[in-house]
């Protein structure tokens, strides 16, 4: 009877947190951050256009966001880089940290590759 109890919490809980980031739930399900991403702008003080990233943990180009992200949100660890495939300048940002703007060693407008780390 316990052990029925205690999965279906589990089961809850997972359900839970998936429902925050979609897809990367089902990648790593039992990790401490399930379901969670990072969000971009390209203005300082989270204004400006603004971008989601969820699934995935490696983006070795930007697409639209090279050179272009101005303040950053995360709720995982990501490292950031002024170059393409992970080269240049390198910040780690912490998981549930908030950067109103992206200063050095990576400068604004400069981000062009970020993968979890
Ligand atoms: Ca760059």
């Amino acid at each position: 009877m316990r052990r029925t109890i205690g999965k279906k919490l589990l089961a809850m809980m997972l359900v839970g947190a998936g429902g925050v980031g979609g897809a990367a739930a089902a990648v790593t399900p039992a990790s401490a951050d399930v379901g969670t991403s990072f969000e971009v702008w390209d203005g300082q003080n989270y204004t400006g256009s603004y971008g989601r990233f969820t699934a995935g943990s490696n983006w070795p180009t930007l697409g639209q966001w090279d050179n272009r992200i101005s303040s950053l949100k995360t709720t995982v660890k990501i490292c950031a880089y002024t170059e393409p495939n992970y080269q240049g300048g390198q910040y780690t940002f912490w998981a549930g940290g908030a950067w109103s703007y992206i200063g050095a060693p990576l400068g604004d407008n400069n981000i062009s590759s970020i993968k979890r780390c």
